[in-house]
Order: structure tokens, then C-alpha cells, then sequence
């Protein structure tokens, strides 16, 4: 039997399978190692802070996110990066496309620090630059695309209804044509970043459900955050149209589909997002295993460090198993998309695995850590599994990618 040599480097839980160092391309660690340099000098400091409330150096949560995204602009020139032929938009920016992969791996080192950055970066990138870049005019492009590319400007996507959640199809936000433009009416649910200046609102008109920009300031749409105990560093709002009026601009003319296909349009966005979720959770499991082990090797109990106690080993190795097994589903899925050849069922068990998997990890790490795991400044682990069981609630919860994966393998509709 083939062993390690003894000049062999130790195993690192870092990268047990050597993932990073064998499957990743040069160009793929170059913005690894960017990126974890950005997180650890610009947000990790500040990170449990604003957990829990505060928001300084910034006047409050709202400036905190933009300022945020200002330098996710200007240092990394991520958002909307992988989209694919979105270059001639951003040509005369510091833009470098990045492949599948560089965009997953980038997740997964901003949610190492918290999900509510990585959400950050999802919904501008994947939810609204993708829908723009998609489904707009070449009008909304030129004008929206390079603000948001830069961070200078903040787009969010209003799908979700109060009564609607898992079923979009029953949306009751109406837009009603009207000479020169439409009069949209209704009401949107935890639409994260909801003070932006641009929202791509889906509304359903007398022809199926279309996508509208509307912008921050128009007359009859205004918007509430909402108080939360998890993404504490982001902010989630409630939309509200009231005899809002939009020119005919503000229709993004690639939405126009017959139904019953109309959904269609929004939910490939979705596709989008929960890629970079299948990526980013990865992240927020590791950051639970490093300070686990880091503080089971630190804590002396009965004598001895708890990472001596053969139950503390076993738990730490189930954390570290379910973290490279939910690496090694990203970097499967990121080949499958690189190839163009990864279809939104199997966006739906990874999310489904990885979600559950990081949540696992970060409910064992705050089993495994002490009581101070309940303030909101000693530890990580506890703000992750706050976080995590959004993520598993968001982009489709656990029981509709459930269904989704369920329908696909029997034929049969079970929602
Ligand atoms: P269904 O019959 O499943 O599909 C209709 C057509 O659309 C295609 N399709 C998709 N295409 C791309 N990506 C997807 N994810 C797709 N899902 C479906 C499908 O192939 C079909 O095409 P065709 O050519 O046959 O017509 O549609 P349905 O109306 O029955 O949908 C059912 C269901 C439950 C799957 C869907 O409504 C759903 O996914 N519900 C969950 C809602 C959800 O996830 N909302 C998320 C809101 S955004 C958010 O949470 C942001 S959080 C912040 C962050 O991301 O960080
Ligand atoms: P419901 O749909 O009411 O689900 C309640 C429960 O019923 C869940 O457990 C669900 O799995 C279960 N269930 C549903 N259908 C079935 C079924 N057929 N069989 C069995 N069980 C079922 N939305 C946006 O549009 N844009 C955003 O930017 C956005 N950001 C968000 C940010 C945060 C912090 C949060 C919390 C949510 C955000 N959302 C956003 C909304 C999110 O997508 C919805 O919360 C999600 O789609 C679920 O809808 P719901 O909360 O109404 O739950």
C-alpha cells in the first residue's frame, strides 16, 4: 500500500482533498486569494459589529451596503463578471470576465465571512444584472449594467409576494397598460436590498407575468426594511406600488413570453442565484470547521483539550466530511455549467445538499463551541447557522427543490 512519504505536507483541513490546489485553474486562485484578501481587510473586522446591530464606520445599514458594493466595484470588479457576453457593456471598465468557477470560488470566500455579503453580490449580479442583461432593452443595458458593474448604483429583484412565497405563479402585483406607459399596483415581500435605485419588479399584466424597472423615488412605489435575527449585515424590505406609473421604458421587452411559459423569465435568474449559493455555503462550513478546531485544540476541560475527547474528534470529522463533500458537489456543478451542460434541477439538489450540509456543520459547530457561541462577538459559527437557515428558507426551500428534483426523476408534480 501507497502512503504519504514522510517529506509529504500534513493534511490540511483547509483543503483535505487538495481540491483548491488540483482543480482549480491559476486564474481561478488568483481571485481566490484576491478575494479572501479583500474580505479579511475590508469586512472581517467590522463583520460581527454589524451582526449585531451597529453599523459603523458607516451611519447605518443601508449606507453600510452600498459602500460595501462601491468596493466590490472598485477592488474586485465581480458583479456580473461570469455573465457570458455581457463585455461589450463593461469594455471600458476594469472588467476581467470570470469563468463559472473563478465566480463560485469568490462566493465562497465572501461567505466565509458572512452570507449576507455574498447575498449582496448574488442579487446584484445574478438576479438583477443578469435579468437586465437578458431580458432588457439596449436602452436599460448602456444605462444600468456599468452602474451596477461599478457598485455605484444597487438594483434588487422584487419577485416574492406575501401570499405568493414558494408559488410565484400566484402573483397579484398587476401592471395595467396605460398610454405611454403602466400603472403597477401590489406589494412584494423580503426583497433583499429593497432601498436600491433600480428594482426589477415582476408584475402580471393582462398578457402573463412581465419585468418592469422602476426606479428609487418614482411616484407610488416606496418601501419598509424589516427587523430580522439572520443576514443581520444586509437588509431585506417590503415593496409597496400604489398607482405607480412607469413609462414604456421600464419594460424589459425580453420578458414578453406567452404563457404559460411567462414565469420562465424569472425563474432563470433564480438559476443564477442559487449557483452562487451552492458555492458560497461551502464557504460559510469551512469558517465553522477552522474555528472549531482552532478552539477544540485551545479549550482545556477535565484536563485535557476537548480536541483530545474522541467525541469531539468524531464531530469535528463529520463537519470536515460534509464540507468537502459539499465542495466537490460546487466544483462538479461548476464543470457542468462551464460546459453549458447544467440544467436548474441540478442547480436544485445542490442547493438542496450543500444548504443542508453547511447548516449541519454550523448547528454541530455551535454545539461543539461554548456558551459565548450565543453573544454576537466571540464566535462565527453562531451568526453562520443564524444565516444558513435563511439560505435554506430563500432561492427555494429545501422542500420545493425537494419537489423540483422529486418531479424530475418520477414525472410526476407533486407541489
Ligand atoms: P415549471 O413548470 O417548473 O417551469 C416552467 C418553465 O421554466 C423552466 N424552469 C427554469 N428554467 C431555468 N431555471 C429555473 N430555475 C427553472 N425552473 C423552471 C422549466 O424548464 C419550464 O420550461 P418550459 O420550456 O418547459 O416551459 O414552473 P412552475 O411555475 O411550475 O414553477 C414551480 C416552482 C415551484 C419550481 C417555482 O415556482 C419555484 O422555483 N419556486 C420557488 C420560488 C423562489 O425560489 N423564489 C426565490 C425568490 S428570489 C430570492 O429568494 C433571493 S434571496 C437572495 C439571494 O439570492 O442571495
Ligand atoms: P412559503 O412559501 O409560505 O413556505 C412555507 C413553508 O411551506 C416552507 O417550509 C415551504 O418549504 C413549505 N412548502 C411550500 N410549498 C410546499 C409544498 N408544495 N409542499 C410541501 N411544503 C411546501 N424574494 C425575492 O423575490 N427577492 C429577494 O431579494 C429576496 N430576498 C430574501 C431575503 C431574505 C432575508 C429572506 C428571508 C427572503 C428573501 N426572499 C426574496 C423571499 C424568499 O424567496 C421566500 O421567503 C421564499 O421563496 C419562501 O417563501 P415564503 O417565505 O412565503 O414561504
Amino acid at each position: 500500500m501507497t502512503t504519504l512519504a514522510k517529506t509529504e505536507k500534513k493534511i490540511s483541513a483547509g483543503d483535505f482533498y487538495r481540491l483548491d490546489e488540483l482543480f482549480l485553474s491559476d486564474d481561478d486562485r488568483l481571485v481566490r486569494d484576491a478575494v479572501r484578501e479583500f474580505v479579511k481587510k475590508e469586512v472581517f473586522p467590522h463583520i460581527s459589529g454589524w451582526d449585531s446591530g451597529k453599523s459603523a464606520p458607516y451611519a447605518n445599514h443601508e449606507e453600510l451596503v452600498r459602500a460595501t458594493a462601491r468596493k466590490y466595484g472598485q477592488q474586485l470588479s465581480l458583479f456580473g463578471a461570469s455573465i457570458e457576453g455581457i463585455e461589450p457593456y463593461l469594455s471600458h471598465l476594469n472588467f476581467t470576465p470570470l469563468s463559472h468557477t473563478s465566480y463560485g470560488v469568490a462566493m465562497r470566500e465572501i461567505e466565509y465571512c458572512d452570507t449576507s455579503l455574498r447575498s449582496l453580490a448574488s442579487v446584484q449580479s445574478s438576479l438583477c444584472m443578469f435579468a437586465i442583461f437578458q431580458f432588457g432593452s439596449e436602452e436599460q443595458k448602456k444605462k444600468w449594467l456599468p452602474a451596477l458593474f461599478t457598485g455605484e448604483a444597487l438594483a434588487c429583484f422584487g419577485l416574492t409576494e406575501p401570499q405568493g412565497g414558494s408559488d410565484p405563479g400566484n402573483m397579484l402585483t398587476k401592471a395595467k397598460k396605460v398610454s405611454g406607459g403602466w400603472v403597477l399596483d401590489g406589494n412584494k415581500a423580503w426583497i433583499t436590498n429593497g432601498f436600491a435605485d433600480v428594482a426589477v419588479v415582476w408584475a402580471r399584466t393582462e398578457e402573463g407575468i412581465r419585468g418592469f424597472l422602476v426606479e428609487k423615488g418614482t411616484a407610488g412605489f416606496t418601501y419598509r426594511n424589516e427587523e430580522k435575527w439572520a443576514l443581520r449585515a444586509g437588509v431585506a424590505s417590503s415593496l409597496s406600488f400604489s398607482g405607480c406609473e412607469v413609462p414604456d421604458s421600464a419594460l424589459m421587452p425580453g420578458t414578453v413570453q406567452k404563457k404559460p411559459h411567462d414565469l420562465k423569465c424569472p425563474l432563470r435568474c433564480l438559476s443564477e442565484a442559487r449557483y452562487s449559493i451552492i458555492w458560497g455555503v461551502v464557504g460559510a462550513a469551512r469558517a465553522c470547521v477552522d474555528e472549531t478546531l482552532r478552539y477544540s485544540g485551545e479549550r482545556k476541560l477535565f484536563g485535557k483539550a476537548l480536541a483530545c475527547k474522541q467525541e469531539t474528534q468524531r464531530r469535528l470529522v463529520l463537519m470536515l466530511n460534509d464540507t468537502e463533500n459539499a465542495q466537490l458537489v460546487a466544483l462538479q456543478l461548476a464543470r457542468l455549467k462551464e460546459r453549458k451542460a447544467l440544467s436548474h434541477v441540478h442547480i436544485s439538489l445542490g442547493k438542496y445538499n450543500n444548504v443542508n450540509k453547511a447548516l449541519n456543520v454550523a448547528q454541530t459547530a455551535c454545539e461543539l463551541l461554548s456558551a459565548d457561541v450565543f453573544t454576537f462577538d466571540a464566535f462565527h459559527s453562531g451568526r453562520h447557522m443564524r444565516n444558513l437557515n435563511v439560505v435554506k428558507k430563500y432561492e427555494g426551500t429545501h422542500e420545493i427543490h425537494q419537489l423540483i428534483v422529486g418531479r424530475e426523476i418520477t414525472g410526476e408534480q407533486a407541489f
